[in-house]
């Protein structure tokens, strides 16, 4: 994965201010991800609104011998965004053999807490963290044991964060790691009532408020901006013409913030695009993948709200 220099790439200052110059001011939802934005995004995967990691988790645990079988053994498992690595654990639980496992992760401090506890609890698993932001060119790290293939577990939904252009783009640097014989096993959130999307992105608690927020705080801390978090209200809807939900922090008042010495201006109402989560029919999702992979198996809950697909390179 090492097909553009890194010094191509732009830091996150330069992302930041980017995206709050544009007319619509936005920023990229991965900034959500400092050690606090992954904790609380832990605590959305637990509410009743959040149907998809619960359901996920269920496709899971009821295909799992023909997930099993279709991964095969003696596999490298890549995983983008490893987070807390729940799902994983129900994998390394139940696959024969597993060359070394591969958690790729944004978040430094969340990461290597979550890799100290694999390594008690799975103490012959090679297990070769990489820390960074994987929607960037990396490399990953030399298998020394010898391996039949690559399979790149993306689970979550986390792919509806492209846009499906961008969805493409990452599918076809994800083609070109894969040697011939690997596989991807990705999660996909999938097109539903409208009620049912806006309840998880809403929920009662005010957790997902908290969440969006944080981004506020995290480029406040990184970036030495002032945002102050309780002048902004959260804001989530489905964009049905779209099929995308759509995540805005809501300024209350006109205000002015000031970013790495950089002034800002937001009239009231004025929103900053924070996030889309991308929902797919099956058949919109194969048409997006079908340029490199063949979708190979598809597992569903019975109300068909997530799917988890094997993906072959
Ligand atoms: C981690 C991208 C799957 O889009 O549902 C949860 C992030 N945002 N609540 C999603 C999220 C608001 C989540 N993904």
């Amino acid at each position: 994965m090492e097909n553009q220099v890194k010094e191509c790439h732009p830091t996150m200052l330069e992302e930041v201010l980017d995206g709050l110059r544009k007319p619509q001011k936005k920023l990229p939802s991965k900034y959500f991800y400092d050690e606090r934005g992954s904790q609380l995004f832990e605590q959305i995967t637990r509410l009743d609104e959040y149907y998809p990691t619960r359901t996920e988790v269920a496709i899971m645990r009821e295909n799992m011998p023909e997930i099993i079988r279709q991964i095969g053994r003696d596999v490298v498992l890549v995983e983008l965004g490893s987070g807390s690595s729940e799902k994983t654990k129900l994998l390394l639980d139940h696959l024969p053999h597993v060359t070394a496992y591969i958690p790729v992760e944004i978040s430094e401090k969340f990461l290597s807490s979550v890799v100290e506890h694999l390594r008690k609890k799975y103490p012959d698993l090679s297990i070769n963290p990489v820390y960074t932001d994987y929607t960037r060119p990396f490399q990953v790290p030399d298998i020394e044991q010898p391996y039949d293939h690559f399979v790149v577990f993306y689970p979550g939904s986390t792919i509806g964060n492209f846009h499906p252009r961008q969805a493409r783009q990452f599918l076809a640097t994800i083609s070109t790691m894969l040697e011939p014989g690997g596989g991807m096993l990705i999660g996909v959130d999938l097109k539903k009532d409208n009620e049912v999307l806006e309840r998880a992105y809403n929920d009662k608690q005010g957790l997902t408020a908290r969440f969006n927020k944080n981004i506020l705080r995290h480029i406040n801390r990184e970036l030495d901006a002032d945002f102050s978090l309780d002048k902004f209200r959260h804001c989530a809807t489905y964009n049905e013409g779209k099929g995308r939900i759509e995540m805005h922090l809501v300024s209350k008042t006109d205000q002015e913030v000031t970013v790495a010495g950089e002034q800002f201006h937001f009239i009231r109402d004025e929103s900053i695009h924070t996030e889309n989560s991308y929902k797919y029919a099956l058949k919109e999702f194969e048409e997006l993948v079908s340029d490199w992979f063949t979708v190979e198996n598809v597992w569903t809950d019975q109300h068909n709200y997530f799917s988890l697909q094997y993906l072959q390179n």
